[in-house]
């Protein structure tokens, strides 16, 4: 490189950061799944120590409380310096009623009030420089660890969910199931999702170059990832671990002979945060502001933002 030419424009990766570590951002998750399969316990395994205050226990002791309605709960949560927002939206276990008829529509509403809310605010004359940015970026899909297949109600509500939000399926209390029926219960289920075309995060994309690629098709090979739960931590060779016990031995939920526990993680939290947030605001908010433009102009209004 020749120095004489070098106008320091590199430095807007150190800018940005600045900015960012200044500004913090937000990152939103929705939790949908049937009821009792390990939503809220989930979450508290991912963000730990954060979030066990959220559920109103003091402890993880306690037995986690059924969620009975669609909660967004907020916490500042830093590490190294930088901030992050996370909102975690737990929502009740679907398929209870008696007709679970468009029993996803409560969810798909939240999602769409909150583009909707994003909208308005970037749409308003007296526009704000920061929106704050309550639109969900990603979506943990509980699937019952049946091990046969995705039931038809999972597949209309997952229908819904891919065309608004990234949604990531999961493979809930996995350790209900050996090895062999978690691989075969994998490969069904990503046969169904095909079958379906259903199509879940993460999306290939023409930009990518090999090494995008190539962490594509990881994460698409972990697809659904089996997951185990726990809040209990044990001592095993002097180590404390985090698991579940169980009468053949104790499930380290961080061990990844175990479980995708540590892979789910890591996809949500080190390799694919800011792509989600990107994606969310590229791709899923483009399509409700286009969709809605379109309507305005047909001249059906959106619905009001409820109170
Ligand atoms: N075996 C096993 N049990 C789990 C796992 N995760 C959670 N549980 C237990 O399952 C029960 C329900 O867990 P929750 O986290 O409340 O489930 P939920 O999906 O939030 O339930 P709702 O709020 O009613 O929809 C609790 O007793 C948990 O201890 C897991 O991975 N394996
Ligand atoms: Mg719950």
């Amino acid at each position: 490189m020749n120095l004489n030419n070098y106008v320091g424009f590199d430095t807007v990766t150190h800018q940005i950061e600045r900015k960012f570590l200044k500004r913090g951002f937000n990152f939103n998750v929705i939790l949908v799944g049937e009821t009792g399969l390990g939503k809220s316990t989930m979450v508290n395994t991912i963000f730990s120590a954060h979030l066990i205050d959220s559920k109103g226990r003091k402890t993880a002791a306690e037995t986690p409380r059924k969620t009975v309605e669609i909660t967004p709960v907020s916490h500042l949560v830093e590490e190294n310096g930088v901030k992050m927002r996370l909102t975690i939206v737990d929502t009740p276990g679907y398929a209870d009623q008696v007709n679970n008829d468009q029993c996803w529509q409560p969810i798909i509403k939240y999602i769409t009030d909150q583009h909707r809310a994003y909208l308005e605010r970037e749409s308003s004359p007296s526009r704000d420089r920061l929106i704050p940015d309550t639109r969900v970026h990603c979506c943990l899909f509980f699937i019952s660890p049946s091990g046969h297949s995705l039931k038809p109600l999972d597949i209309e509500v997952l229908r819904h969910l891919t065309q608004v939000v990234n949604v990531v399926p999961v493979i809930a209390k996995a350790d209900s199931l050996t090895p062999e029926e978690r691989i075969g219960f994998k490969r069904r289920i990503k046969e169904e999702l095909a079958f379906h075309r259903i199509s879940v995060y993460p999306y290939a994309s023409e930009e990518d170059d090999e090494s995008d690629k190539t962490l594509l098709q990881t994460v698409k090979d972990l697809t659904p990832f089996s997951v185990v739960g726990s809040e209990n931590t044990f001592m095993v060779d002097g180590q404390p671990i985090r698991g579940r016990h169980h009468r053949w031995g104790i499930i380290n939920v961080e061990d990844e002979t175990h479980c995708d526990f540590i892979h789910l993680r890591n996809f949500l939290t080190r390799t694919h945060l800011h792509d989600l947030v990107e994606t969310t605001a590229h791709m899923h908010y483009e399509t409700f502001r286009y969709q809605s433009k379109k309507r305005k102009r047909l001249g059906e209004f959106p619905s009001p933002l409820p109170s």
